[in-house]
């Protein structure tokens, strides 16, 4: 199974990429695909499409292209949850210790990582940032 994650702007800023990679293969997950990009507005969008009525959207939007991010394909076993219990609560304050959140961040925006949280969240963001032959089956 695959799963789509990204080290957000601030996880970026704060040279943290390696510690997520880190975290990410000593867990035994497998890194298939990985590019640094800096999102433009209409990416951004699409990406957050679910959040578009929300009044943090702009927000979001701003803070996502505020700087590049690394987007990352991962491989492995129940990779979509693995990966979620592995970056913690949403709200860093509320994400327990040993999580990536829990142990890097403290505000909801600025939370280092993104992470889809289904299988087809997965499917719909990996399309979004990588091209198929960009994920490689090693
Ligand atoms: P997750 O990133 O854990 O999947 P989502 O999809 O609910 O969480 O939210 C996407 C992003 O929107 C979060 N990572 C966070 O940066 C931001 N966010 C979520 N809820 C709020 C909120 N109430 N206020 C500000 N930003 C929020």
């Amino acid at each position: 199974m695959h799963t789509f994650l990204a080290v957000k702007p601030d996880g970026v800023q704060r040279d943290l990429i390696g510690e997520v990679i880190k975290r990410i293969e000593d867990k035994g997950l497998k890194i298939v695909g990985m590019k640094m990009i800096w999102l433009d507005e209409e990416k951004a969008k699409k990406h957050y499409q679910e959040h578009k009525d929300k009044e943090f959207f702009d927000e979001l939007v701003g803070f996502i292209t505020s700087k590049p991010i690394v987007a990352m394909a991962i491989k492995g076993e129940d990779a979509v949850s693995v990966v979620r219990d592995m970056i913690g609560s949403t709200n860093p304050k509320e994400a327990n210790p040993g999580t990536i959140r829990g142990d890097y961040a403290l505000d909801l925006t600025k939370n280092i990582v993104h992470a889809a949280d289904s299988e087809e969240t997965a499917e719909r963001e990996l399309e979004l940032y990588f091209e198929e032959e960009e994920i490689y089956d090693y």
